[in-house]
Formats: structure tokens, sequence, C-alpha cells
């Protein structure tokens, strides 16, 4: 952490943008859904195609912000990627990348309990590359306290300087995949 400081003061001696810096680092903003806060009472808000959770676009069908309603892999927020028959919904953050580089990926992944227990899937998509189609079964020992955060880790290589990381409902229902606690990190 102190050489990573280091080299950014560095950076920042030869005029690179301060952006350019944290890029180098960590190309993900808001991999928590920490932001914005969410305002309903019952502890979760509802985003529509076309609207955005900070960093994160949502498209395709709606997902769920939610707060206190369930318990979070970190932090007070997770999001639920809802699905219906025949609308997946998934969301995006275009991230800028090192052409070449190799990123980890790291995400931690739950399942909606609402409606018992089910097999949740999701699809990982890093650039045009489906990295993988995790699945995460909810059984009836889970709750809304003891959501079962599952850790999931990648090893991703850019492709361009700007790379579309993906993340897609892979159930036709809205009690979707969770997801929480989204990491990149350059690792060569
Ligand atoms: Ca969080």
């Amino acid at each position: 952490m102190l050489m990573q400081a280091a080299k950014c003061l560095v950076l920042l001696g030869v005029a690179l943008t301060f952006a350019g810096c944290n890029d180098d680092e960590s190309p993900l903003t808001d991999g928590g859904f920490e932001t914005p806060r969410v305002k309903a009472p019952l502890g979760y808000d509802v985003y529509a195609p076309g609207q955005h959770i900070g960093p994160w676009e949502v498209h395709v069908g709606k997902v769920d912000l939610v707060g206190k309603y369930w318990k979070a892999a970190a932090g007070t927020q997770s999001l639920n990627l809802q699905g219906a028959p025949g609308v997946r919904s998934w969301i995006s953050q275009t991230l800028v990348t090192q052409t070449e580089k190799l990123y980890q990926l790291r995400l931690a992944m739950s399942g909606n309990p609402d409606n018992g227990s089910g097999m949740k899937k999701l699809e990982i998509w890093w650039g045009d590359q489906l990295v993988d189609t995790p699945e995460f079964e909810v059984t009836p020992a889970q709750t809304h306290e003891q959501m079962g955060w599952k850790a999931l880790t990648y090893k991703v290589r850019a492709k361009a300087p700007r790379t579309q990381l993906k993340l897609l409902s892979a159930v036709d229902e809205p009690w979707g995949p969770v997801v929480d606690l989204i990491s990149v990190k350059a690792i060569d």
C-alpha cells in the first residue's frame, strides 16, 4: 500500500492526473453499492433500465438496491438482479483498463431467498468474454440475516483501453442473484 502511494505521488509529480493514478490501482468504483443510500422504508429501492446507481448503469429489467432489508456482504447495501420471463436484468460499469494487463476480479454472490429454495445464476461478462456463470443455491436455512455470501475470484485480461464489466441475471424470476463487494485490481 505504501509503495502504491509512493508510485502515485511520483506520477502526480510528472503531471499525470490524479484520476490516472487511481485508474492504475482500481478502475472500478463503488463495487459495494453503498451510494446512493436506500430511501424506501421497507429497505430497498427499485431501479429501472436507463437509471444509474452511482457509477453503475441498469439495463433491460429492474434491479433492487437493497439496504436494511437484508444483510450485505460488506457495508450496508447490496444489489438484487431481478429477472422476469424473457427479461434478464443486468448492470454494467465501463472501466478504464490497460490493454493486455491482467486483472483480478472479485465479487460476493448470494441469492434472493424470498421465493424459497432454488438455484440462482449469474453471468459475469468482461468485455465480450463470458467469464463465468456461477450458481448460488438458496436453501431453507438461508435468512435475510444469514445470506450465505460466497466469494468468487477470477483473473481477466484487458483487450482494450476500456472494458465493460457486466453482471446479468440468468434466472427468469424476480428473486434473482444478489451481488456485493465487487473489485477489480491490476495484478501484473
Ligand atoms: Ca455493500
